[in-house]
């Protein structure tokens, strides 16, 4: 028996911070002309080779919302593809950190209560995970 060749997958990986303040959690709307514009998205971005994905969260977060975070334990994994790639994302806590933050890169910046999320425009692979992401966010300080 033959096992079918497949064509091999490509997969971005990402990390995005859990940014949470008094319940509520960060997020920043992805800017017009971009992949996803009108989405509220958890601030983060794609790992860059010779990164760990602590660090290019860290990195992400001074460049795209000005802080200096601490990036706490890894909460959960997710993929999603969007046809012939896909992402592989890595939702981290982000319960410390320095300075205010600030829409360097997105359109605006909000603080959302959990049971928010339900109802404001987020990405499809998000949506998928939202039960999940909602118990997280709810069960953290
Ligand atoms: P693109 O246009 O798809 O190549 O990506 P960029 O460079 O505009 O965006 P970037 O660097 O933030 O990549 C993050 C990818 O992960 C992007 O395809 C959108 C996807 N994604 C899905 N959910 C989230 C989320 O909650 N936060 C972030 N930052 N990205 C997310």
């Amino acid at each position: 028996m033959f096992k079918k060749k497949r064509r091999r997958s490509v997969w971005i990986p990402v990390v995005t911070g859990l940014i949470k303040k008094d319940g509520k959690i960060l997020l920043g709307l992805r800017p017009v002309g971009e992949s996803l514009a009108g989405a509220w998205e958890f601030p983060g971005g794609k790992i860059e080779q010779g990164e760990t994905p602590e660090e290019a969260l860290k990195r992400e977060l001074q460049e795209e919302i000005a802080i200096e975070a601490e990036v706490g334990p890894l909460r959960l994994v997710h993929t999603h593809s969007y046809g012939e790639r896909g992402v592989l994302l890595l939702f981290y806590d982000v319960s410390f950190w320095k300075g205010e933050p600030k829409s360097v890169y997105h359109q605006d910046l909000r603080w959302a209560a959990p049971d928010e999320l339900e109802k404001i425009q987020i990405p499809e692979a998000n949506r998928k995970i939202l039960t999940q992401l909602i118990t997280i966010i709810k069960g953290s300080r």
